[in-house]
């Protein structure tokens, strides 16, 4: 069956470790309270709860050597790796629902070993406005969520390139190539360069808006072998902050609701979503919830909600009738 058909195993991650503002710890209770778990079964996908995870606290101290809580990160990180790793290897599908953006290291690590032990091709759709690819010597921050994309690219310190050991090759968990950013408007000076120097593919704002949600996602999507194993790195701050307030760094200009669902939609059309992480919610920062609302509901769709509508889900540039 397709792989988002396979059980759904939800993960919390109860954590601002490695943000700058405090509140995404409580992203994924935010999650559950929204009904995450009832849409999904609303939709007839089977799906557990298995809990928090639990590690540090947030110490809240200076960085030290360009990096804010290391140690505390690659804790978290760990743990992530193995709840997710354990439930991939149940042949489940896991939903990280974090906690800041520094826990994609964590997901995204199990996903590429798991990948790689089996020859499986690999697909990493990072949807942000920040590209996540700093490194200590370029942050303006510290702060290791604007460090994840770097460090599973090899650009990192050793315990968070090399997680549990590392790659079996012992190369970085993921080439350029298999990355697609998507939704950018924020990066850092330095971070550009390195960007563009490690040959990553950018979605930015600038190119939706001139090419249009579709067209774009057509482009990402482009290429997916018929059994690769598709992850999509949902960081919430991705959406325009006027219908997602609920994030710690909101960057404007952001896709608005129905671009946002037709990304979603896009994706669930591809069939090949095996693994997710919903990060960087933040509801101390929400409005009644709203934020985590609409992630659930952008959630539904990326499971396949309006194809419901669409039976069998058409060819990309076939006409409706
Ligand atoms: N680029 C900035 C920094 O590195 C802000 C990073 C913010 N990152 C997130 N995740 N919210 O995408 O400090
Ligand atoms: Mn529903
Ligand atoms: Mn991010
Ligand atoms: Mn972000």
């Amino acid at each position: 069956p397709r792989p988002a058909h396979r059980p759904i195993a939800l993960i919390g991650a109860p954590t601002d470790i490695g943000a700058g503002v405090r509140g995404a710890s409580m992203g994924p209770e935010a999650l559950r309270v929204a009904g995450l778990q009832a849409a999904l079964q609303g939709h007839g996908l089977q799906s557990f709860d298995r809990g928090n995870l639990s590690g540090p606290a947030n110490p809240w101290q200076a960085p030290v050597q360009g990096y804010r809580h290391l140690p505390e990160v690659v804790q978290w990180n760990q743990r992530v790796f193995d709840a997710v790793s354990a439930e991939l290897r149940l042949g489940h599908l896991p939903i990280l629902l974090g906690g800041d953006h520094c826990l994609g290291l964590g997901s995204i690590s199990a996903v590429a070993r798991h990948c790689a032990a089996r020859g499986q091709p690999l697909r990493v759709l990072w949807l942000d406005a920040h590209a996540d690819f700093n490194t200590s010597a370029l942050t303006p921050s510290g702060n290791l969520h604007g460090m994840p994309m770097a460090c599973l690219c090899g650009l990192g310190p050793g315990p968070l390139t090399q997680l549990a050991g590392g790659m079996p090759g012992g190369g970085p968990a993921l080439r350029a190539q298999q990355i697609r950013l998507i939704g950018v408007r924020s990066v850092d000076p330095g971070e550009k360069r390195l960007v563009h120097q490690q040959g990553l593919e950018v979605f930015d704002m600038r190119y939706i808006d001139e090419a249009g949600m579709r067209q774009t996602m057509q482009q990402a999507l482009a290429g997916l072998d018929a059994d690769c194993h598709l992850h999509v790195s949902f960081d919430v701050d991705f959406l325009d902050p006027d219908i997602a307030p609920g994030v710690g760094t909101p960057v404007p200009g952001g896709p608005g609701y129905r671009e946002a669902q037709l990304c979603m939609e896009m994706i669930a059309d591809s069939g090949r979503l095996a693994s997710l992480d919903i990060v960087e919610l933040n509801p101390a920062l929400d409005l009644r919830n709203r934020t985590a609302l609409l992630a659930v509901d952008l959630v539904e769709s990326l499971f396949g909600k309006s194809t419901l509508m669409r039976v069998p889900p058409p060819e990309i540039g076939t006409a409706l009738v």
